[in-house]
Protein backbone atom coordinates (compact mmCIF):
# COMPACT_ATOMS: atom_id res chain seq x y z
CA UNK A 1 0.00 0.00 0.00
CA UNK A 2 1.20 3.52 -0.71
CA UNK A 3 0.55 6.10 1.70
CA UNK A 4 1.78 9.03 0.24
CA UNK A 5 0.12 11.01 -2.25
CA UNK A 6 1.63 10.33 -5.37
CA UNK A 7 1.57 13.06 -7.93
CA UNK A 8 2.20 15.43 -5.27
CA UNK A 9 5.48 13.84 -3.90
CA UNK A 10 8.83 15.14 -5.34
CA UNK A 11 11.07 12.17 -5.34
CA UNK A 12 14.76 12.02 -6.00
CA UNK A 13 17.43 9.00 -6.87
CA UNK A 14 20.81 8.86 -7.97
CA UNK A 15 19.99 7.72 -11.67
CA UNK A 16 23.62 6.28 -12.55
CA UNK A 17 25.22 2.59 -11.29
CA UNK A 18 25.44 2.56 -7.49
CA UNK A 19 29.20 2.77 -6.64
CA UNK A 20 31.96 5.26 -7.41
CA UNK A 21 32.68 6.51 -10.96
CA UNK A 22 33.66 9.77 -13.03
CA UNK A 23 30.54 11.48 -12.55
CA UNK A 24 27.06 10.06 -10.89
CA UNK A 25 23.52 12.15 -12.04
CA UNK A 26 20.92 12.56 -9.37
CA UNK A 27 17.47 13.04 -10.37
CA UNK A 28 14.66 15.02 -8.82
CA UNK A 29 10.97 14.73 -10.29
CA UNK A 30 7.70 16.49 -9.35
CA UNK A 31 6.03 19.53 -8.66
CA UNK A 32 8.92 20.89 -6.19
CA UNK A 33 11.62 20.16 -7.96
CA UNK A 34 12.54 23.40 -8.96
CA UNK A 35 12.25 24.95 -5.75
CA UNK A 36 13.83 22.33 -3.86
CA UNK A 37 16.66 22.38 -5.61
CA UNK A 38 17.05 26.19 -6.07
CA UNK A 39 17.50 26.33 -2.83
CA UNK A 40 20.49 24.40 -2.45
CA UNK A 41 22.15 25.76 -5.86
CA UNK A 42 24.30 28.21 -6.27
CA UNK A 43 23.93 29.52 -9.82
CA UNK A 44 24.79 32.86 -12.87
CA UNK A 45 21.00 33.15 -11.87
CA UNK A 46 18.32 31.04 -9.72
CA UNK A 47 17.22 27.85 -11.10
CA UNK A 48 13.14 29.26 -11.76
CA UNK A 49 14.24 31.48 -13.81
CA UNK A 50 16.38 28.89 -15.78
CA UNK A 51 14.22 27.91 -19.26
CA UNK A 52 13.26 24.49 -19.95
CA UNK A 53 15.81 22.04 -21.24
CA UNK A 54 18.59 24.62 -20.09
CA UNK A 55 21.96 23.18 -18.74
CA UNK A 56 24.21 25.26 -16.49
CA UNK A 57 27.12 25.27 -13.98
CA UNK A 58 26.44 25.48 -10.34
CA UNK A 59 27.56 24.61 -7.05
CA UNK A 60 25.68 22.48 -4.48
CA UNK A 61 25.87 23.72 -1.00
CA UNK A 62 25.42 22.32 2.22
CA UNK A 63 24.97 24.88 4.70
CA UNK A 64 27.69 27.71 3.75
CA UNK A 65 29.85 24.96 2.35
CA UNK A 66 29.91 23.73 -1.30
CA UNK A 67 29.53 19.99 -1.47
CA UNK A 68 30.10 19.99 -4.92
CA UNK A 69 30.27 21.71 -8.52
CA UNK A 70 27.92 20.14 -10.99
CA UNK A 71 26.27 20.70 -14.00
CA UNK A 72 22.16 20.76 -13.91
CA UNK A 73 19.56 20.51 -16.25
CA UNK A 74 16.16 21.72 -16.02
CA UNK A 75 12.78 20.28 -17.69
CA UNK A 76 9.58 21.64 -17.53
CA UNK A 77 6.29 19.64 -17.52
CA UNK A 78 5.31 18.28 -19.64
CA UNK A 79 8.14 17.85 -21.98
CA UNK A 80 10.21 15.66 -19.26
CA UNK A 81 10.64 11.83 -19.06
CA UNK A 82 8.07 11.95 -16.42
CA UNK A 83 6.16 14.76 -17.60
CA UNK A 84 6.51 16.30 -14.68
CA UNK A 85 8.91 18.91 -13.65
CA UNK A 86 12.41 17.39 -13.52
CA UNK A 87 16.31 18.37 -12.52
CA UNK A 88 19.08 16.32 -13.15
CA UNK A 89 21.89 17.11 -11.62
CA UNK A 90 24.88 15.82 -12.51
CA UNK A 91 27.81 15.71 -10.04
CA UNK A 92 30.99 14.08 -9.52
CA UNK A 93 30.45 10.55 -8.64
CA UNK A 94 32.15 9.97 -5.09
CA UNK A 95 29.68 8.16 -2.99
CA UNK A 96 30.25 10.61 -0.22
CA UNK A 97 29.06 13.36 -2.63
CA UNK A 98 26.28 11.11 -4.16
CA UNK A 99 24.86 10.48 -0.34
CA UNK A 100 24.92 13.42 0.94
CA UNK A 101 23.33 15.15 -2.00
CA UNK A 102 20.35 12.63 -1.63
CA UNK A 103 20.35 13.23 2.36
CA UNK A 104 20.15 17.49 1.65
CA UNK A 105 17.51 17.09 -0.94
CA UNK A 106 15.48 14.72 1.41
CA UNK A 107 16.29 17.54 3.88
CA UNK A 108 14.43 19.76 1.63
CA UNK A 109 11.45 17.67 1.05
CA UNK A 110 12.02 14.98 -1.54
CA UNK A 111 11.19 11.65 -1.36
CA UNK A 112 13.55 8.68 -1.92
CA UNK A 113 12.14 6.83 -5.23
CA UNK A 114 10.93 3.46 -5.06
CA UNK A 115 12.26 1.19 -8.40
CA UNK A 116 10.77 2.39 -11.72
CA UNK A 117 8.72 4.95 -9.91
CA UNK A 118 10.16 7.46 -12.89
CA UNK A 119 8.86 5.45 -15.55
CA UNK A 120 6.07 4.50 -13.54
CA UNK A 121 5.17 8.62 -13.67
CA UNK A 122 5.68 8.78 -17.11
CA UNK A 123 2.91 5.73 -17.38
CA UNK A 124 0.25 7.56 -15.02
CA UNK A 125 1.21 10.65 -16.61
CA UNK A 126 0.08 9.05 -19.91
CA UNK A 127 3.52 10.05 -21.83
CA UNK A 128 3.83 6.23 -22.33
CA UNK A 129 1.70 2.99 -22.31
CA UNK A 130 2.52 0.05 -20.27
CA UNK A 131 4.67 -1.94 -22.82
CA UNK A 132 6.66 0.88 -23.34
CA UNK A 133 7.63 1.43 -19.65
CA UNK A 134 8.81 -2.36 -20.17
CA UNK A 135 10.85 -1.30 -22.96
CA UNK A 136 12.84 1.40 -21.25
CA UNK A 137 13.76 -1.34 -19.10
CA UNK A 138 14.51 -3.63 -21.58
CA UNK A 139 16.54 -0.89 -23.45
CA UNK A 140 18.70 -0.66 -20.02
CA UNK A 141 19.40 -4.19 -20.03
CA UNK A 142 19.99 -4.65 -23.63
CA UNK A 143 23.25 -7.04 -23.94
CA UNK A 144 23.14 -7.60 -28.04
CA UNK A 145 22.23 -5.03 -30.74
CA UNK A 146 19.19 -7.87 -31.47
CA UNK A 147 18.12 -7.45 -27.81
CA UNK A 148 18.29 -3.65 -28.15
CA UNK A 149 16.25 -3.60 -31.74
CA UNK A 150 13.53 -5.51 -30.33
CA UNK A 151 13.30 -2.89 -27.23
CA UNK A 152 13.11 -0.16 -29.14
CA UNK A 153 10.79 -1.75 -31.48
CA UNK A 154 8.12 -2.04 -28.19
CA UNK A 155 9.28 1.72 -27.13
CA UNK A 156 8.33 3.23 -30.13
CA UNK A 157 4.70 3.17 -31.57
CA UNK A 158 3.87 0.64 -33.73
CA UNK A 159 4.36 -2.18 -31.16
CA UNK A 160 1.24 -0.56 -28.59
CA UNK A 161 -0.26 0.19 -31.94
CA UNK A 162 -0.62 -3.15 -33.04
CA UNK A 163 -2.49 -4.28 -30.28
CA UNK A 164 -4.92 -1.16 -29.55
CA UNK A 165 -6.08 -1.67 -32.90
CA UNK A 166 -7.02 -5.79 -32.53
CA UNK A 167 -8.59 -4.66 -29.28
CA UNK A 168 -10.52 -1.86 -31.04
CA UNK A 169 -11.85 -3.68 -34.05
CA UNK A 170 -12.30 -6.67 -31.15
CA UNK A 171 -14.87 -3.78 -29.34
CA UNK A 172 -16.74 -3.18 -32.67
CA UNK A 173 -17.28 -6.48 -32.90
CA UNK A 174 -18.81 -6.99 -29.30
CA UNK A 175 -20.92 -3.68 -29.94
CA UNK A 176 -22.34 -4.95 -32.99
CA UNK A 177 -22.66 -8.56 -31.03
CA UNK A 178 -24.61 -6.70 -27.92
CA UNK A 179 -26.31 -4.67 -30.46
CA UNK A 180 -28.10 -7.80 -31.46
CA UNK A 181 -28.47 -8.74 -27.72
CA UNK A 182 -30.37 -5.48 -27.16
CA UNK A 183 -33.02 -6.54 -29.63
CA UNK A 184 -32.83 -10.10 -29.82
CA UNK A 185 -36.53 -9.84 -28.55
CA UNK A 186 -37.72 -8.42 -31.96
CA UNK A 187 -36.05 -11.11 -33.86
CA UNK A 188 -33.40 -9.33 -35.75
CA UNK A 189 -30.05 -10.18 -36.84
CA UNK A 190 -27.78 -7.28 -36.44
CA UNK A 191 -24.44 -9.07 -36.82
CA UNK A 192 -23.51 -11.12 -40.48
CA UNK A 193 -22.55 -14.48 -38.87
CA UNK A 194 -20.04 -14.74 -41.70
CA UNK A 195 -18.57 -11.58 -41.04
CA UNK A 196 -18.26 -12.62 -37.55
CA UNK A 197 -16.82 -15.51 -38.21
CA UNK A 198 -14.18 -14.55 -40.75
CA UNK A 199 -13.07 -11.32 -38.62
CA UNK A 200 -13.12 -13.36 -35.46
CA UNK A 201 -10.68 -15.62 -37.45
CA UNK A 202 -8.32 -12.79 -39.12
CA UNK A 203 -7.96 -12.04 -35.25
CA UNK A 204 -7.11 -14.94 -34.45
CA UNK A 205 -4.54 -16.18 -36.83
CA UNK A 206 -2.84 -12.65 -35.94
CA UNK A 207 -2.87 -13.29 -32.51
CA UNK A 208 -1.23 -16.77 -33.10
CA UNK A 209 1.56 -15.17 -35.20
CA UNK A 210 2.37 -12.89 -32.68
CA UNK A 211 2.24 -15.94 -29.98
CA UNK A 212 4.84 -17.80 -32.19
CA UNK A 213 7.43 -14.94 -32.25
CA UNK A 214 7.71 -15.44 -28.69
CA UNK A 215 10.78 -17.74 -28.21
CA UNK A 216 12.62 -16.14 -30.59
CA UNK A 217 11.65 -12.54 -29.16
CA UNK A 218 12.23 -14.13 -25.67
CA UNK A 219 15.69 -15.96 -26.65
CA UNK A 220 17.27 -13.03 -28.40
CA UNK A 221 16.34 -10.52 -25.23
CA UNK A 222 17.61 -13.33 -22.86
CA UNK A 223 20.45 -14.95 -25.01
CA UNK A 224 19.66 -18.02 -26.88
CA UNK A 225 20.67 -20.96 -24.96
CA UNK A 226 22.73 -23.34 -26.57
CA UNK A 227 23.31 -26.32 -25.09
CA UNK A 228 26.48 -28.41 -26.18
CA UNK A 229 26.06 -32.01 -25.36
CA UNK A 230 27.99 -35.68 -26.68
CA UNK A 231 29.34 -38.44 -25.47
CA UNK A 232 32.84 -37.51 -22.78
CA UNK A 233 35.77 -36.95 -24.63
CA UNK A 234 34.08 -35.55 -28.10
CA UNK A 235 35.16 -32.15 -27.93
CA UNK A 236 32.40 -30.52 -26.16
CA UNK A 237 34.55 -28.30 -23.94
CA UNK A 238 37.11 -27.31 -27.03
CA UNK A 239 34.50 -26.49 -28.88
CA UNK A 240 32.97 -23.91 -26.18
CA UNK A 241 36.26 -22.41 -25.75
CA UNK A 242 36.47 -21.85 -29.58
CA UNK A 243 32.92 -20.61 -29.58
CA UNK A 244 33.86 -18.27 -26.74
CA UNK A 245 37.51 -17.22 -28.14
CA UNK A 246 39.15 -18.12 -24.62
CA UNK A 247 39.80 -20.82 -22.53
CA UNK A 248 36.43 -21.32 -20.35
CA UNK A 249 36.68 -24.63 -19.37
CA UNK A 250 39.01 -27.24 -19.15
CA UNK A 251 40.09 -29.71 -21.54
CA UNK A 252 41.66 -32.85 -21.32
CA UNK A 253 42.12 -36.36 -22.85
CA UNK A 254 40.49 -37.78 -19.43
CA UNK A 255 37.16 -38.79 -20.00
CA UNK A 256 34.22 -37.17 -17.07
CA UNK A 257 36.85 -33.87 -17.23
CA UNK A 258 33.87 -31.68 -17.36
CA UNK A 259 31.29 -32.73 -14.55
CA UNK A 260 29.28 -29.99 -13.78
CA UNK A 261 27.36 -27.58 -16.25
CA UNK A 262 29.82 -24.18 -17.43
CA UNK A 263 27.93 -21.50 -18.80
CA UNK A 264 29.04 -18.44 -20.74
CA UNK A 265 27.73 -16.10 -23.20
CA UNK A 266 29.37 -14.76 -26.74
CA UNK A 267 27.63 -11.79 -29.20
CA UNK A 268 27.55 -13.86 -32.58
CA UNK A 269 26.13 -11.04 -35.19
CA UNK A 270 24.10 -9.26 -32.75
CA UNK A 271 22.88 -11.70 -31.05
CA UNK A 272 23.53 -13.10 -27.37
CA UNK A 273 24.09 -16.64 -27.00
CA UNK A 274 24.26 -18.46 -23.98
CA UNK A 275 26.69 -21.39 -24.31
CA UNK A 276 26.15 -24.10 -21.98
CA UNK A 277 28.91 -27.04 -22.01
CA UNK A 278 27.99 -29.98 -20.26
CA UNK A 279 29.31 -33.51 -18.67
CA UNK A 280 29.54 -36.01 -21.29
CA UNK A 281 26.57 -38.46 -21.36
CA UNK A 282 28.01 -42.10 -20.29
CA UNK A 283 27.12 -44.65 -17.84
CA UNK A 284 29.33 -43.43 -14.28
CA UNK A 285 29.85 -44.83 -11.13
CA UNK A 286 31.00 -41.32 -10.05
CA UNK A 287 28.21 -40.09 -7.92
CA UNK A 288 29.41 -36.37 -8.70
CA UNK A 289 29.47 -37.05 -12.80
CA UNK A 290 26.39 -38.40 -12.40
CA UNK A 291 24.56 -35.27 -11.29
CA UNK A 292 26.09 -33.63 -13.85
CA UNK A 293 24.70 -35.71 -16.38
CA UNK A 294 21.38 -35.26 -14.59
CA UNK A 295 21.59 -32.02 -15.67
CA UNK A 296 23.09 -32.60 -18.48
CA UNK A 297 19.70 -33.78 -19.78
CA UNK A 298 18.00 -30.91 -17.96
CA UNK A 299 20.02 -28.54 -20.16
CA UNK A 300 18.75 -30.81 -23.11
CA UNK A 301 15.33 -29.75 -22.30
CA UNK A 302 15.65 -26.35 -21.91
CA UNK A 303 18.11 -25.09 -24.82
CA UNK A 304 17.12 -23.16 -27.64
CA UNK A 305 19.81 -24.58 -29.62
CA UNK A 306 21.60 -28.12 -28.99
CA UNK A 307 24.78 -28.82 -30.44
CA UNK A 308 25.39 -32.53 -29.84
CA UNK A 309 29.20 -33.38 -30.79
CA UNK A 310 30.41 -36.94 -31.63
CA UNK A 311 34.40 -37.58 -32.16
CA UNK A 312 33.95 -39.07 -35.63
CA UNK A 313 37.47 -40.95 -35.44
CA UNK A 314 36.20 -43.13 -32.96
CA UNK A 315 32.57 -43.43 -34.08
CA UNK A 316 31.81 -46.98 -33.70
CA UNK A 317 28.69 -49.60 -33.20
CA UNK A 318 28.92 -49.48 -29.72
CA UNK A 319 28.83 -45.50 -29.67
CA UNK A 320 26.34 -45.17 -32.29
CA UNK A 321 23.91 -47.68 -30.59
CA UNK A 322 24.24 -45.51 -26.90
CA UNK A 323 23.98 -42.03 -28.85
CA UNK A 324 20.91 -43.38 -31.01
CA UNK A 325 18.16 -43.34 -28.23
CA UNK A 326 19.71 -39.68 -26.77
CA UNK A 327 19.62 -37.83 -30.18
CA UNK A 328 15.86 -39.14 -30.52
CA UNK A 329 14.45 -37.75 -27.45
CA UNK A 330 15.99 -34.63 -28.41
CA UNK A 331 13.10 -32.50 -29.58
CA UNK A 332 14.68 -28.80 -30.18
CA UNK A 333 16.59 -27.61 -32.98
CA UNK A 334 19.82 -29.72 -33.34
CA UNK A 335 22.95 -29.97 -35.10
CA UNK A 336 24.89 -33.14 -34.79
CA UNK A 337 29.15 -32.06 -35.18
CA UNK A 338 31.09 -34.89 -36.70
CA UNK A 339 34.28 -33.23 -34.89
CA UNK A 340 37.80 -34.14 -34.99
CA UNK A 341 37.85 -33.83 -38.63
CA UNK A 342 41.75 -33.98 -38.77
CA UNK A 343 41.67 -37.33 -37.49
CA UNK A 344 41.14 -40.34 -39.17
CA UNK A 345 38.62 -43.04 -38.93
CA UNK A 346 39.81 -45.37 -36.65
CA UNK A 347 36.80 -48.09 -37.00
CA UNK A 348 35.14 -48.71 -40.01
CA UNK A 349 31.33 -49.41 -39.42
CA UNK A 350 29.90 -51.82 -41.53
CA UNK A 351 26.66 -49.79 -42.07
CA UNK A 352 26.13 -46.34 -43.51
CA UNK A 353 26.09 -43.64 -40.61
CA UNK A 354 22.37 -43.90 -39.84
CA UNK A 355 22.04 -40.75 -38.60
CA UNK A 356 21.41 -39.35 -42.39
CA UNK A 357 17.91 -37.45 -41.01
CA UNK A 358 20.53 -35.22 -38.82
CA UNK A 359 21.78 -31.92 -39.78
CA UNK A 360 25.24 -32.84 -39.67
CA UNK A 361 28.29 -30.77 -40.16
CA UNK A 362 31.67 -31.91 -39.89
CA UNK A 363 34.65 -30.19 -38.20
CA UNK A 364 37.50 -29.89 -36.07
CA UNK A 365 37.01 -28.06 -32.86
CA UNK A 366 40.76 -28.27 -32.26
CA UNK A 367 42.33 -26.91 -35.27
CA UNK A 368 39.85 -24.56 -37.55
CA UNK A 369 40.72 -21.05 -36.75
CA UNK A 370 37.32 -19.45 -36.77
CA UNK A 371 34.42 -22.01 -37.22
CA UNK A 372 32.73 -19.55 -39.61
CA UNK A 373 29.71 -22.73 -40.65
CA UNK A 374 29.17 -23.23 -37.40
CA UNK A 375 28.45 -19.73 -36.47
CA UNK A 376 26.61 -19.08 -39.51
CA UNK A 377 24.18 -22.34 -38.60
CA UNK A 378 23.87 -20.48 -34.59
CA UNK A 379 22.85 -16.97 -36.53
CA UNK A 380 20.57 -18.35 -38.97
CA UNK A 381 18.63 -20.65 -36.43
CA UNK A 382 18.18 -17.92 -34.12
CA UNK A 383 17.48 -15.32 -36.44
CA UNK A 384 13.52 -14.17 -36.48
CA UNK A 385 11.75 -14.52 -39.78
CA UNK A 386 10.55 -11.73 -41.27
CA UNK A 387 12.25 -8.12 -42.79
CA UNK A 388 13.34 -7.29 -38.96
CA UNK A 389 9.91 -4.52 -38.35
CA UNK A 390 7.44 -6.78 -37.54
CA UNK A 391 5.92 -6.92 -34.52
CA UNK A 392 7.95 -9.13 -31.86
CA UNK A 393 6.59 -10.60 -28.63
CA UNK A 394 9.38 -10.56 -26.00
CA UNK A 395 8.09 -10.05 -22.77
CA UNK A 396 6.94 -12.94 -20.50
CA UNK A 397 3.90 -10.75 -19.20
CA UNK A 398 2.28 -9.89 -22.66
CA UNK A 399 2.83 -13.50 -24.13
CA UNK A 400 1.00 -14.84 -21.53
CA UNK A 401 -2.18 -12.10 -21.79
CA UNK A 402 -1.75 -12.56 -25.46
CA UNK A 403 -2.36 -16.57 -24.75
CA UNK A 404 -5.71 -16.24 -22.60
CA UNK A 405 -6.88 -13.31 -24.98
CA UNK A 406 -6.31 -16.22 -28.16
CA UNK A 407 -7.62 -18.82 -26.26
CA UNK A 408 -11.21 -16.84 -25.05
CA UNK A 409 -11.06 -15.73 -28.74
CA UNK A 410 -11.24 -19.57 -29.95
CA UNK A 411 -14.06 -20.34 -27.70
CA UNK A 412 -15.95 -17.62 -29.44
CA UNK A 413 -14.98 -18.67 -32.83
CA UNK A 414 -16.31 -22.82 -31.31
CA UNK A 415 -19.29 -21.00 -30.71
CA UNK A 416 -20.09 -19.07 -33.86
CA UNK A 417 -19.59 -22.64 -35.47
CA UNK A 418 -21.66 -23.70 -33.31
CA UNK A 419 -24.24 -21.37 -33.71
CA UNK A 420 -24.26 -20.34 -30.62
CA UNK A 421 -25.92 -17.11 -29.61
CA UNK A 422 -24.88 -13.81 -29.13
CA UNK A 423 -25.35 -13.63 -25.24
CA UNK A 424 -23.28 -16.55 -24.43
CA UNK A 425 -20.34 -15.16 -26.92
CA UNK A 426 -19.86 -11.95 -26.07
CA UNK A 427 -18.60 -12.36 -22.67
CA UNK A 428 -15.78 -14.28 -23.81
CA UNK A 429 -14.85 -11.42 -26.58
CA UNK A 430 -14.53 -9.37 -23.42
CA UNK A 431 -12.31 -11.25 -21.81
CA UNK A 432 -10.21 -11.32 -25.17
CA UNK A 433 -10.30 -7.64 -25.13
CA UNK A 434 -9.29 -7.29 -21.58
CA UNK A 435 -6.34 -9.25 -22.31
CA UNK A 436 -4.96 -7.96 -25.36
CA UNK A 437 -5.32 -4.62 -23.40
CA UNK A 438 -3.70 -5.61 -20.74
CA UNK A 439 -0.06 -5.38 -22.62
CA UNK A 440 -0.50 -1.80 -23.23
CA UNK A 441 -2.06 -1.12 -20.02
CA UNK A 442 -5.37 0.28 -21.29
CA UNK A 443 -6.75 -2.15 -18.88
CA UNK A 444 -4.76 -2.33 -16.08
CA UNK A 445 -6.06 -0.54 -12.81
CA UNK A 446 -4.55 -2.78 -10.30
CA UNK A 447 -2.19 -0.92 -8.08
CA UNK A 448 -0.53 -4.37 -7.07
CA UNK A 449 0.12 -5.52 -10.80
CA UNK A 450 1.91 -2.05 -11.51
CA UNK A 451 4.03 -2.71 -8.53
CA UNK A 452 4.65 -6.12 -9.63
CA UNK A 453 6.08 -4.82 -13.08
CA UNK A 454 7.79 -2.01 -11.98
CA UNK A 455 9.54 -3.27 -9.25
CA UNK A 456 11.72 -5.09 -11.45
CA UNK A 457 13.17 -1.45 -12.36
CA UNK A 458 16.21 -0.69 -11.04
CA UNK A 459 15.96 2.52 -8.73
CA UNK A 460 16.56 5.87 -10.42
CA UNK A 461 15.04 4.71 -13.78
N1 LIG B 1 42.55 -34.13 -33.04
C1 LIG B 1 41.60 -33.48 -32.42
N2 LIG B 1 41.49 -33.55 -31.07
C2 LIG B 1 40.50 -32.86 -30.47
C3 LIG B 1 39.58 -32.08 -31.21
N3 LIG B 1 38.70 -31.53 -30.33
C4 LIG B 1 39.07 -31.94 -29.09
N4 LIG B 1 40.16 -32.75 -29.17
C5 LIG B 1 40.85 -33.40 -28.06
O1 LIG B 1 39.97 -34.35 -27.48
C6 LIG B 1 40.18 -34.43 -26.07
C7 LIG B 1 38.88 -34.20 -25.33
O2 LIG B 1 38.48 -32.88 -25.55
P1 LIG B 1 37.43 -32.13 -24.57
O3 LIG B 1 37.13 -30.83 -25.23
O4 LIG B 1 37.92 -32.12 -23.18
O5 LIG B 1 36.21 -33.13 -24.73
P2 LIG B 1 34.84 -33.19 -23.87
O6 LIG B 1 35.01 -34.28 -22.90
O7 LIG B 1 33.80 -33.53 -24.90
O8 LIG B 1 34.62 -31.86 -23.26
C8 LIG B 1 41.25 -33.38 -25.75
O9 LIG B 1 42.50 -34.04 -25.68
C9 LIG B 1 41.20 -32.46 -26.95
O10 LIG B 1 42.42 -31.81 -27.18
C10 LIG B 1 39.72 -32.01 -32.64
O11 LIG B 1 38.98 -31.37 -33.37
N5 LIG B 1 40.74 -32.74 -33.17
MG1 LIG C 1 34.37 -31.37 -21.33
Amino acid sequence: MHLYNFSQDTICAIATAPGQGGLAVVRVSGPESVSIVSQILRSHKPLSKWSANYSGYGYIMDGEAVLDDVVVTKFVAPHSFTAEDTVEISCHGSLYIQDKLLQILIDRGCRMAEPGEFTKRAFLNGRIDLSQAEAVADIISARSSESLKLARQQAGGEYSKEFNSLADRLIELTSLMELELDFSEEDVEFADRDKLFSLCSSIYQRLSKLLQTYSTGNAIKEGVAVAIAGPANAGKSTLLNKLLGRDRAIVSDIAGTTRDTIEDTVVLDGILFRLVDTAGLRDTSDTIEEIGIKRTYDELKKADLILYVVDQSALDEAMIKNCTPILESIDNPMLLILNKSDKEREYQYSKPLQWKEYETMELSAKYSDDLVDLKSWLVAKAKLPGNGNDVVVSNTRHYEALSKAADALKRVIDGLQMGITADFLSPDLRICIDHIEEVTGRRISSDTILHHIFSHFCIGK
